[in-house]
């Protein structure tokens, strides 16, 4: 074989390979390869497709999402038009459908093919010579939206199609949803990033299936379940509506694996029955069952009305959607200490469920709602998750409504509820004694990158919380060999080495023990950070969040102030005005140079000559952060956690009962002296008797920050001979001048 000829056979088999395990993935969900091997196909195909352009085929796996997005979508004529379905509400329209039927074809019982009926949009698939060729939404029936772009990125929908047997012509036609899983994680990331949620997995999935840039709907997964045809060219492979299916299924078509014949009207009742039980468990949203006739000849036979199917119907369950009212809004704490609105409804019936709670998710959602304890809303459930408020109506708020407002103070514990700025969830801050905390903190407190507590697990943790002997992780350390024994799965031997192990761990560090604390958003990293930066536990106790921030320049100064003020100093000359300075600078009537400023300002630059040494850059006010890894948001967590008192108790009790670690901390202590200069600025000029890279590399491998220019900030200038216009700054901002014998001496007191 030529080496295009095995180039050609290789990009055959790889695609072949990448579309069944697409199927045996998206449709069977039963893969048969690891995600690995999948890859590293895949891969394969992407690089050799790279490599030759020119033997891309619109229907390679590697094709699904097209690049450009579109302007708007093209209309779609439907060759035969799109059918709906009539509706039974109760089991009396059900009966009396099925006597229509069974009168009208003369027979005693009819077959039904019936399938549970998605609540998602219906789409038809048009198919030339097995390739997928155009996606349509249904529309008025008869013209829809050609979605052929966003279809293709729906990876249960093959680009073609496998087997012999199919026909040159096949419109294949059925539901695309978004399983619940998906749907909720999506609202999840929109409310996270405080957009606007979709009010039910209908929306969402007709929201990303109508975007215009295919590349949103490929993020978005969706799946289809086939459930039918349009238009067919060619011979049916099947007289029965069950044998079309198995056709569709061959084809590598989706199609509902609930699918399934019954028998006359009981059959029908018990499919139903016995759907509506599972109903909650399934991973979509169904509104009913739908039953067709099982014989196509007979489905021809019985024909249409107007826009319906005489041979169909969609057997409704009760609506996953429900009015009533908010009688009050309360306060949950969850596990990680999240304090969560929920709302308590007048109890309602909602898909066949009596309903009364449902959340709220957090005040955002409370306010982009607009929800109002007295309020008349819609709430939904689907599958098992919580119910939720879905939207208010408006016209329906009584005159003393009353507006949801976060509680200060945690409705379990009572410690500070915090919400720093810019979070979406609030926060309970007892982490070390919140008892909707406790089984968390106490986890994590054991856990092995925290005291190590080797044999305290989770389920020990468990028993030892839920009979009332263990409350916050400082009661570990009063547990006796007895006590620990007469628990479950526990002999004499593991109780001695839980003690044993709860001895060990006693020794630690000081990075391990604050992330032991379980601080929230302070991890590992952030806690090695901490303890590099603060001498012992006190002092980050008593640390305000101020002291997590770095600061430069003067506060209040913006960058306009500093240079207008900048640019009125040069225009004033070297001697100063008469009068008190502070006066001739409010009189330089400066936005933002005030009663507030001006004294800040004076306090940093001193004097005339020193204010007019000052250049913009020093004057501006910038923040940043002291401590690796800790912003405001992190700072206001630990401020808020050292400021209750209840986990200050818990500290002093767990340091009590022997808990301890070097002091000072040895990483700290190397590091300093590693170190002496950590934190220092410097500048260097002149000419000194070595090359200012050597000194720089040197200064800085000592923890120190080499600048090029002199700011208030600058704490040491290292200056030459023939040093100029920087001595000259450093003298006038009255920083600190030493030369090299000055940098030997300073590196020896250190
Ligand atoms: N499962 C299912 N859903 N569904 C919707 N089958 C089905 N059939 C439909 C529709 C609108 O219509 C055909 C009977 C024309």
């Amino acid at each position: 074989m030529t080496g295009e000829g095995e180039l050609a056979a290789r990009l055959d088999a790889l695609r072949r390979q990448l579309r069944h395990h697409d199927y045996r993935y998206y449709v069977l969900d039963d893969p048969e390869i690891p995600d690995s091997e999948y890859d590293r196909l895949l891969r394969e195909l992407q690089s050799l497709e790279a490599a030759h352009p020119g033997l891309i085929t619109p229907d390679s796996p590697t094709q699904r999402v097209g690049a450009e997005p579109l302007s708007s979508f093209a209309e779609a004529i439907h060759r035969q038009p799109m059918l709906s379905l009539q509706n039974a509400m109760d089991e009396a329209e059900m009966r009396a459908f099925d006597e229509r039927l069974r009168r009208a074809l003369g027979v005693e019982r009819v077959a039904y093919v019936a399938e549970p009926k998605l609540d998602g949009l219906a789409i038809s698939l048009l198919y030339e010579d097995g390739r997928l060729v155009r996606g349509a939404t249904r529309g008025d029936g008869h013209r829809g939206e050609d979605v052929t772009a966003q279809v293709r990125t729906i990876r249960s929908i093959p680009l073609r199609l496998s087997g012999e047997d199919w026909p040159p012509l096949l419109e294949a036609r059925g539901e695309v949803f978004l399983p619940i899983a998906a749907f909720e994680a999506l609202n999840a990331r929109l409310r996270e990033a405080g957009g606007k949620t979709f009010k039910n997995p209908r929306n969402a999935a007709a929201g990303s299936l109508r975007q215009l840039d295919p590349k949103v709907t490929a993020e978005r997964p969706l799946a289809m379940f086939c459930y039918g045809f349009g238009a067919f060219e060619g011979e049916r492979p099947a007289a029965t509506q069950s044998g079309m299916l198995a056709a569709l299924r061959r084809w590598g078509l989706p199609v509902s694996p609930e699918s399934k014949v019954v028998e006359g009207i009981d059959g029908c009742l018990a499919y139903h029955r016995a759907l509506a039980e599972r109903r909650d468990g399934l991973p979509y949203d169904i509104d009913g069952v739908v039953f067709k006739v099982e014989d196509l000849a007979a489905q021809e036979r019985l024909g249409f009305v107007t826009r319906e199917p005489r041979w169909a119907i969609a057997y409704k369950y009760p609506a996953q959607e429900a009015l009533t009212q908010v009688l009050a809004v309360e306060f949950q704490v969850g596990r990680t200490g999240a304090v969560t609105p929920v709302a308590r409804l007048a109890p309602v019936a909602v898909g066949g469920v009596t309903v009364s709670n449902a959340t709220l998710h957090n005040l955002d959602e409370v306010r982009r709602k607009d929800v109002h304890v007295g309020d008349t809303v819609y709430v939904r459930r689907a599958g098992d998750v919580i119910p939720e408020v879905v939207r208010v109506l408006p016209e329906r708020r009584p005159a003393e409504a009353q507006a949801v407002t976060l509680p200060s103070h945690c409705p379990v514990c009572g410690a500070d509820v915090v919400r720093p700025p810019g979070e979406v969830v609030a926060r309970c801050s007892g982490g070390l004694y919140c008892p909707a905390q406790r089984k968390e903190a106490l986890v994590h407190f054991a856990s092995r990158r925290a005291l190590d507590i080797e044999g305290l697990g989770d389920k020990l943790i468990e028993q030892l919380v839920d009979k009332g002997l263990v409350q916050d992780p400082a009661d570990l350390y009063g547990l006796s060999a007895e006590t620990l024994a007469g628990l479950e799965r526990m002999g004499e031997k593991s109780a001695q080495n839980l003690l044993a192990a709860l001895e060990k761990g006693k020794a630690t560090t000081f990075a391990r023990f604050i992330y032991a604390l379980g601080i929230r958003e302070v991890g590992e990293a952030t806690a090695a950070a901490l303890a590099g930066r603060f001498p012992d536990l006190e002092t980050l106790a008593a640390a305000r969040v101020e002291d997590f921030q770095q600061t430069h320049g003067v506060k209040g100064i913006s960058e306009r102030a500093a240079e207008r003020l900048c640019a009125r100093l040069a225009e004033a000359g070297d001697t100063p005005p008469d009068g008190d300075l502070a006066d001739w600078l409010a009189g330089l009537k400066i936005t933002g140079l005030n009663r507030t400023t001006i004294p800040r300002l004076l306090a940093a630059f001193g004097d005339w000559a020193a204010l007019r040494a000052a250049r913009p850059e020093d004057l501006i006010y910038r923040e940043g952060s002291l401590v690796e890894g800790v912003g405001p948001v992190v700072a206001t967590h630990i401020v808020s956690f050292f400021a209750q008192r209840h986990n200050r108790e818990v500290i002093d009790r767990l340091r009590a009962a022997g808990i301890h670690w070097p002091a000072p901390q040895p990483a700290a202590a190397a590091q300093a002296q590693a170190q002496p200069l950590a934190g220092k600025v410097f500048v260097i000029t002149g000419t000194l008797s070595r090359p200012r890279e050597a000194i720089k590399a040197e200064l800085e491998a000592l923890g120190a920050k080499v600048t090029g220019s002199v700011s208030g900030n600058t704490d040491y200038v290292l200056a030459g001979r023939d040093a100029g216009s920087k001595l000259e700054r450093a003298r006038a901002l009255g920083r600190a001048v030493i030369d090299e014998e000055g940098l030997a001496a300073l590196l020896e007191r250190r």
